[in-house]
């Protein structure tokens, strides 16, 4: 075990600029941003547990800072990261409302990217002590460089992401991440607060036997989605599968990318277009499925081809190992 040594995430990124073709360092100093801002909320959201130190949200803790919701917190921390940093030219995320627009004072630091996060996507899940993560999705900007981002610099489809992933704050901090040359794992070491590369070329398993969905929604579902969760039950041939829901996308989807699975938030009779957002959740864990040999799409069509309206829109949501999303696809069509 001592003998490979695994390469840090710095590394990585630095081995794997000249290969990405728009290299200019200027990504490579965004993805090192979003790997700081990383350790930061990982540093949040470990301690979160010591509530009655730390004072619950909206109270004053024992400093006497007002202590914050730990998603607006995470939010807190990524802009403020990227903002320091002079990396991107437009930021939005799922806990404002409209972007935000960064004008650098400095004509020479002309950026040219843009990030759309999730800070804390999952966070309900925090005061039981369940993992929660950060989803982050980047474009180049559309408009004209040194001009203020428009809203069209944001309403771009997924399959114009020029990089994608996730922090999982889960039993160990990971950053899985795509420039769109495959999904690579780096695992925080706590000790050094080092990234290491531990899980190399991400692949779905091109069938599974998980299945993720909410299943308290069952009566609500359209009936082909109902009829997929009732041929994953069958006892016929490799079924029934089993149901794994742990009420955070990321988690779901990264034990599904190891062991192989399907994930689904469908549309229902009381969501119509389901609960997940297509420009900072579902685009970015497309992006990722993809490079990772799996799929993602609406039930109809691929989610990195739908031409977002709206910053906060929400699409169903069915994402997985290939032939499980196949499948579903067949049962819904
Ligand atoms: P429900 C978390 O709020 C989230 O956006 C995803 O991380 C998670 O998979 C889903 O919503 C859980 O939603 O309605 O099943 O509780």
């Amino acid at each position: 075990m001592f003998g490979k040594q695994h390469r840090t995430l710095g590394e990585f990124i630095i081995a794997n600029q000249d290969s990405f073709q728009y290299s200019s360092g200027e990504l490579s100093r965004l993805l090192n941003g979003i790997r700081l801002a990383a350790k930061v909320v990982n540093h949040e959201v470990n301690k979160a547990g010591l509530v009655d130190i730390l004072g619950d949200a909206g109270d004053t803790n024992i400093q006497g800072e007002d202590q914050k919701k730990l998603d607006v917190l995470a939010n807190e921390k990524f802009i403020q990261t990227l903002k320091n940093r002079e990396i991107v030219c437009g930021i939005a995320s799922e806990e404002e409302d409209d972007y935000i627009s960064i004008n650098s004072q400095d004509e020479k630091h002309q950026n040219k990217y843009i990030v759309l996060i999730d800070p804390l996507d999952g966070s309900s899940n925090i005061d039981v002590n369940v993992s929660v993560g950060t989803i982050f999705s980047i474009y180049r900007r559309v408009t004209p460089v040194g001009t203020p981002v428009t809203l069209e610099d944001f309403l771009q489809p997924g399959h114009k992401q020029i990089a994608a992933g996730y922090i999982i704050y889960g039993t160990s901090t990971m950053l899985v991440y795509t420039t769109g040359d495959g999904v690579n794992g780096f695992t925080l070491n706590p000790a050094l607060g080092t990234f290491y590369l531990s899980h190399p070329n991400m692949r779905f398993p091109e069938n599974g036997k998980i299945y993720s969905v909410n299943e308290g929604n069952y009566i609500h579902f359209p009936q082909g989605v109902k009829n997929y969760i009732k041929y994953c039950q069958r006892e016929e041939g490799d079924r029934p599968y089993t149901s794994r829901y742990i009420g955070s996308l990321v988690s779901d989807f990264h034990r599904n990318m190891i062991k192989g699975g399907i994930y689904m938030y469908p549309k229902s009779s009381k969501a119509s277009n389901g609960k997940l957002r297509l420009l900072y959740e579902c685009n970015p864990m497309a992006f990722l499925a993809e490079q990772a040999h799996g799929k993602a799409s609406d039930g109809r069509q691929r989610i990195m081809d739908i031409e977002p309206t709206e910053l906060h829109e929400r699409v169903p949501f069915f994402c997985g190992s290939k032939k499980m999303v196949e499948k579903a696809e067949e049962f819904m069509n």
